[in-house]
């Protein structure tokens, strides 16, 4: 298996939970209660981000996709990175939804309260790249208030030992470049408004509490094996 072909199949598996068997773009469960990450993220948000936003663009992907059922049944990773294949008149709805799925879909499992900080290979990796855990997470933080509107925080392993911190636009996901991240931090306002409101350096500062540092070393291992 090629470095590529590892990759595209970590984040096929790891992060799209697309069913083999159909077409269908589907909701992910979330994994844990909503007030599982209490106080950091409240349990208003979570339900209304899972259950209504995220089900939004799985809903409003399948629908763009409902006449194609070529590019239904792709990969999502694939889909994404080839957006360039997709019908002109439903580009935007799958960029953006199927953007939206993918982000979310990785996001739910990269959440957890303390399972920090980073182990064996990824721990090295933020040395080497970062100069340690607390200088990675002030730097998270301080690239999240650098996004002008929506947005993601993405943490993505450089193809050799390190890592790069990278930002996109609205759902623009890492995937459209071939790229699959450890993780991602979600800035769009619905990610945290009903607690923290205008205060996205607050949102941040406790974000880096719910960081699922044990997840993201075993997917630093998969990916980079
Ligand atoms: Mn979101």
């Amino acid at each position: 298996m090629t470095r590529r072909t590892a990759i595209a199949t970590v984040a096929s598996i790891a992060a799209l939970q697309l069913k083999a068997d159909t077409p269908a773009a589907t909701l992910p469960p979330l994994g844990y209660a909503t007030d599982a990450l209490e106080p950091f993220i409240d349990a208003q948000t979570m339900e209304i981000h899972h259950d209504k936003h995220h089900k939004a663009y799985v809903n409003n992907l399948n629908k763009a996709l409902a006449g194609n059922p070529e590019l239904a049944a792709k990969p999502l990773d694939q889909l994404l990175k080839n957006l360039a294949d997709v019908p002109e008149p439903i580009r935007n709805a799958v960029r953006n939804n199927g953007g939206g799925h993918a982000n979310h879909s990785l996001f739910w499992q990269t959440l957890a309260k303390g399972k920090g900080p980073a182990k064996g290979k990824l721990r090295a990796a933020i040395n080497k790249s970062f100069g340690g855990q607390s200088a990675l997470e002030d730097k998270l933080k301080s690239t999240g208030l650098t996004i002008f509107g929506s947005g993601w925080v993405w943490l993505i392993p450089d193809g050799g030992d390190g890592l790069t911190i990278e930002t996109s636009p609205n759902q623009d996901s890492p995937l459209m470049r071939g790229r699959a991240p450890l993780f991602g931090i979600d800035v769009w306002e619905h990610a945290y408004y009903l607690k923290y409101q205008n205060r996205r350096a607050d949102y941040l500062a406790a974000f880096v509490n719910v960081i699922n540092w044990d997840f993201a070393s075993q997917r630093f291992e998969e990916i980079s094996k």
